[in-house]
């Protein structure tokens, strides 16, 4: 299979998409609350920037130990330049040439596929890939269920801690990621429609993440993935240009609107076969497109 990113204007790739609710102010006033003030800094930049500065402060003041790292899992990461890929992000707001050893992408599929799978449907169904088939589907469609408990499968665990992986993101923060959360998930091929994966919080609208104050995500395909799989899509340099509107209203917007606010030669779609990675700060617009013929398992690990 072909690796390579296209252009989405020329694919006739339409579903119905969301409204943009204004922001939801009793939510973010419940969230403040809580202590929960990221999700509203978050949204801006200027303010990403000053927490970068304040944690390196803070790290080299405490001497914060840097945990174990692994030799890089990544194909030829010794030829690939931590300083071009980190201004590529900075600049397009992803990078996507990375690729997984095949060892590895072998191996996390077989865990996915012997680990229990968790969808947060009504009710929660707990079941192995293998019996969605024949056990689940007939009774309940699915947009999507997640591997559990992803960090014990020892591939990733080491992932999470791949030096070069490690390398770039923590140039990208200007900080030390110390948290990391990592979601290895499936994404069923399925006619659901846009409502039911809405419900079932499958991204399948443009929207931007707020994950922590500062943050970077970087996220494999374990299988192989195209316009008809689940695709990402994101739009190139939004995470530092987004109108006033975009960050105090909800984060997601339709289709229509991201179309008239963005050129259509900067809306990417990610597709390679299984093992292609890339590198996103996701505070750009982004979304995936629904599976519709083969389903699609990506691992994602975000570090903040
Ligand atoms: O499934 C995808 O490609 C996008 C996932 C996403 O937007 C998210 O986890 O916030
Ligand atoms: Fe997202």
């Amino acid at each position: 299979m072909k690796t390579l990113t296209r252009n989405i204007s020329n694919l006739n790739i339409k579903h119905d998409t969301s409204d943009n609710p204004s922001f939801n102010y009793k939510n973010l006033l419940q969230r403040l609350k809580v202590g929960n003030i990221d999700y509203f800094i978050g949204r801006f930049l200027f303010f990403r920037r000053f927490y970068s500065l304040y944690k390196y402060l803070k790290q080299k003041l405490l001497k914060v130990k840097k945990e174990e790292t692994f030799i890089s899992q990544i194909c030829d990461h010794s030829k690939l330049d931590v300083n071009s890929i980190v201004s590529q992000i900075k600049q397009d707001s992803y990078y996507n040439q990375l690729y997984l050893q095949e060892s590895t992408v072998l191996s996390i599929l077989k865990s996915a596929k012997s680990r229990y799978l968790i969808a947060k449907s009504e009710p929660t169904l707990i079941f192995f890939y293998d019996d969605y088939a024949e056990k689940i589907k007939p009774f309940k469609k699915l947009a999507m269920a997640h591997v559990s408990q992803p960090l014990k499968i020892e591939e990733i665990y080491k992932l999470r801690h791949d030096k070069f992986i490690l390398s770039v993101v923590e140039k990208y923060l200007g900080y030390y990621p110390e948290k990391c959360t990592a979601k290895l998930w499936w994404s069923f091929a399925d006619n659901l429609s846009s409502q039911d994966r809405r419900k079932q919080f499958q991204t399948i609208d443009y929207h931007y993440d707020v994950h922590g104050f500062n943050f970077c995500y970087v996220s494999f395909y374990i299988t192989d993935v195209d316009i008809k799989s689940g695709a990402h899509v994101l739009v190139k340099s939004s995470h530092k240009n987004k109108k006033l509107f975009m960050l105090y209203r909800s984060a997601r917007l339709p289709d229509l609107i991201i179309e008239q606010n963005y050129s259509t030669d900067d809306i990417v779609v990610i597709e390679g076969a299984a093992g292609k990675g890339f590198f996103e700060d996701t505070s750009c617009y982004h979304k995936a497109l629904p599976p519709i013929e083969r389903d699609r398992l990506l691992l994602q690990l975000r570090y903040f």
